[in-house]
């Protein structure tokens, strides 16, 4: 319990510590002799909100006022994570924090340890709107974040001898200190011909050391009536509830896979519900500041987040038109210099497509009007390109054929001003393949923004004792301005340096190996080469490849030879449908079974698998990874962002030259990069050529040697049929290409385990990769977002609220 003695704290901290006080009382309605520890930490995040109320009321009332151009950012994801430690680092206040939690007998880690996560997101996806938020603030960027206020994000994963298991993450059953629900912004959407509402829910969204705090408004569904009184009144109960929990089902939980759920009722009426509400919100926020309606792209520019809200070019034409009386041509045109439109894969099955039939019985008049977009932009295209009816098939926007579809991506591309993809060869790729017609057609639409992460999140905060080094070495701009980090290049060859580096990296390790033995059981040896992969599992990024490979360095080191000592770390989410990637969890938690308890791997080997990957693990594993696996299948991984953190924070990566890989290759330097594999050009002329695994497997004895291993049950109690559709899989058709790139990889991993064998020049290459990656901010994204794409401009917010600050 508690102790009330106070320790001397700094005069801020000394203010949070009354405003805790305070709350105890005022907010939680306890004495400290009952307050539990999850008390505190609500008693904290209010003491801190109050702190940072007075931003986000000045923020509000400065882009009120100003009338200013506004981006906002549509999402059906935001991956945003716990928010009290990041809040306390915006402020500048964790050490106030830290002291008043002291003074109360407690430590600021219990207090962000008892913060549930908002796993309102699947992955990179979801991960990037939330950092974009953040960045979008810090760059003072009038901005606002719409998505779903999901009751339940994505499922925990617990990890059995079975492999993954699942259940709920009712991340908001202990009530949520961040959020305001603003009732009075509320929207009725009809959908399938009944009405749902939806309220708004606002969490401050706080820039770094400015005093912008900008907000992410998440819509949660609620029935028009708690009852259906017809129904009622005939004494039908169970009827008349009825309609509210269907309605209010709409924002209760996220979809968890990360390819798509086809053809789902449920998944396309959460889009167009927040799609519908976030566009009637700009409606209300342009009649409040007497816009007029014609102006309506003037005001805001529309991001889409892939195609998920791309439902927003039928439903802003349907407002401007039946709504507000606007004529088509006009609508049209205001609604394509409104939105853009962000794609995030080039897998053909992950594009949406929603059968004809659901479309028309949810969404009769959007249908309508997306009928009339394809009937006029079919038109133009017969006038530009006549006798090409094949062409016009591809590019229509709905699918023929004996289940007609709409083709979300095609609706998003016709819709846009702008369509970029998320990293140079992703965005190549999108021209050239997924969106070539469409490049022919509209050749200037078409660009790249290569994704970025957040240095607050994913350094300053993940990562404290690396944070301290840096200010010392080359002073606190870093944090803003990542490019800053260059000035780190000379230290890597300083010898005193290197050792206070390698102090960090050890303290990260050390860190890492506690919540590894509190998570799993499992003893590592933080001075072992940590060799890191998480994300979520897909068989595109190719888990089993490493998987094998750990395999096969089991056998190596059984034979005698001498290896230097490996942790090998996976972590990630399978959707819980996806059967391959259960299995392939399943393969790496079997392995680590055997290898773990077997003497001769002592000291030599360990295979762990971290259960639960999220955000707050990710802060706690980035900053420990000596060796980053970005293995995906060249041409497969739109952009990766995991590669951007764990480079960030010292990591060397071993990678194929996809997504992101390139250009973090590009810039750290060839020589502090492990490259191996074919290239997207080389898989496609394989591929031309036609592709089968068996000629690679033939010629590699050790691949042989692995794979009967596991197929020998050595790894599943025996059982052989357990991993045979995933070996089969690899031997037939081998869709991932996995064995055409088995032997380079190991070529790679020898060169790994030379290299780290001098300490000294892995420290030095560590150093580099942090001091090249400056480029890879959000704050560079984003900057890029705003001047090409939005042409929205800072908005600087002084401090001007009527509310005094509480210190
Ligand atoms: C990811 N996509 C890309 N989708 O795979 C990754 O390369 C990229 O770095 C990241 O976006 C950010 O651009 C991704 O995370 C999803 O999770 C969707 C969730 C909803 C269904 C379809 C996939």
């Amino acid at each position: 319990m508690a102790s009330p003695t106070p320790a001397p704290c700094p005069p801020k901290g000394q203010a949070l510590l009354e405003a805790m006080r305070r709350h105890l009382f005022s907010s939680q309605a306890k004495s400290a002799s009952l307050a539990t520890i999850h008390d505190h930490y609500v008693c904290l995040s209010l003491a801190v909100r109050d702190i940072l109320l007075t931003s986000w009321v000045d923020t509000a009332d400065t882009y009120t006022s100003q009338h200013v151009r506004t981006a906002t950012y549509m999402s059906a994801e935001f991956l945003l994570g716990p928010h009290l430690e990041n809040n306390l680092v915006s402020l500048g206040l964790r050490e106030e924090a830290a002291a008043a939690c002291e003074a109360l007998g407690l430590t600021l880690e219990e207090m962000l340890a008892e913060e549930p996560e908002p796993g309102l997101g699947n992955g990179g996806l979801g991960r990037l709107a939330a950092c974009f938020q953040e960045s979008m603030a810090t760059l003072e960027l009038p901005a606002i974040g719409y998505g779903i206020r999901y009751e339940f994000g994505i499922f925990r994963q617990q990890i059995g001898p079975n492999g993954q298991m699942e259940s709920t993450d009712p991340w908001l059953a202990r009530g949520n200190p961040w959020e305001v629900i603003r009732p009075e912004w509320s929207y009725p959407v009809l959908i399938g011909g009944q009405t749902v509402i939806g309220v708004a829910y606002d969490t401050p969204i706080l820039g770094y050391g400015v005093h912008t705090a900008n907000t992410l408004r998440l819509w949660s569904a609620q029935a028009p009536d708690a009852f259906d009184f017809a129904s009622f009144n005939a004494g039908d109960y169970t009827r008349a509830v009825l309609h509210k929990v269907q309605s209010e089902t709409l924002s209760k939980v996220l979809y968890p896979n990360d390819e798509l759920e086809q053809g789902k009722r449920l998944r396309l009426s959460q889009q167009i519900f927040f799609v519908s509400c976030s566009l009637q919100d700009m409606f209300r926020i342009l009649g409040s500041q007497g816009i007029p309606v014609t102006e309506f792209h003037r005001k805001f520019a529309v991001q889409l987040n892939d195609t998920h809200p791309a439902i927003a070019v039928a439903e802003l034409m349907r407002l401007l038109i039946d709504v507000h009386g606007v004529d088509w041509d006009t609508a049209w045109s205001i609604t394509t210099a409104t939105i853009s439109y962000t794609n995030h894969t080039l897998l053909p099955e992950a594009l949406e497509a929603w059968g004809l039939e659901l479309f028309q019985q949810l969404l009769p008049r959007q249908l309508q009007i997306i009928f009339e977009i394809n009937a006029r932009f079919l038109r133009t295209l017969r006038i530009r390109f006549p006798g090409q009816p094949e062409l016009l098939e591809r590019l229509s926007l709905i699918e023929e054929g004996p289940h007609r579809k709409v083709r979300m991506a095609h609706l998003a591309v016709v819709g846009s001003h702008t369509v970029n993809g998320v990293a140079e060869l992703h965005s190549r790729l999108l021209k050239e393949n997924l969106f070539a017609d469409f490049a022919r057609v509209w050749p200037d639409r078409f660009t790249n923004i290569t994704n970025g992460v957040t240095p607050r999140r994913w350094l300053a905060v993940a990562n404290p004792p690396l944070a301290a080094l840096l200010n010392d070495a080359i002073g606190t701009d870093w944090c803003r301005h990542l490019d800053q980090l260059r000035k780190l290049e000379p230290l890597a060859t300083d010898a005193g340096f290197l050792e206070r580096w390698q102090g960090v990296r050890e303290q990260a390790k050390e860190r890492l190996a506690a919540t590894i033995r509190q998570d799993t059981g499992v003893l590592v040896d933080p001075s072992s080469l940590f060799d890191v992969q998480v994300k979520r599992i897909h068989e595109y990024k190719r888990q089993h490849m490493a998987a094998l490979q750990v395999v096969e360095r089991y056998l190596r080191l059984r034979a005698g030879e001498d290896l230097p000592p490996r942790t090998v770390i996976f972590g990630g989410k399978a959707a819980p449908g996806y059967a391959m990637a259960k299995l392939i969890i399943r393969l790496i938690v079997g392995m680590a079974e055997i290898i773990n308890i077997d003497p001769a791997m002592d000291g030599r080997l360990r295979v762990i698998f971290l259960p639960n990957f999220s955000v707050k693990l990710g802060q706690k594993i980035y900053p420990a990874v000596d060796l980053s696996e970005q293995i995906s299948t060249a041409g497969m991984e739109a952009s990766g962002t995991g590669n951007m953190k764990m480079s960030l924070n010292g990591a060397l990566t071993i990678g194929t030259l996809d997504g992101a890989n390139i250009e973090i290759r590009e810039r750290v330097g060839d020589d502090n990069f492990f490259l191996f594999g074919h290239t997207a050009e080389q898989l496609a002329a394989i591929n031309r050529n036609g592709y089968h695994p068996m000629p690679w497997l033939e010629n590699d004895a050790l691949a042989k040697e692995a794979i009967d291993l596991i197929g020998s049950g050595h790894f599943s109690e025996g059982d052989r049929d357990l991993f045979h559709p995933l070996l089969a899989n690899l031997c037939s058709s081998d869709p991932f290409r996995v064995m055409a790139d088995l032997g380079d990889y190991r070529r790679a991993q020898n060169e790994v385990d030379s290299a780290w064998c001098d300490a000294g020049r892995w420290s030095m290459m560590s150093v580099l990769n942090t001091a090249r990656c400056g480029f890879f901010s959000s704050d560079r994204s984003i900057q890029e977002y705003a001047d090409r794409i939005w042409k929205v401009a800072p908005v600087p917010v002084n401090a001007c609220s009527v509310i005094p600050s509480p210190s």
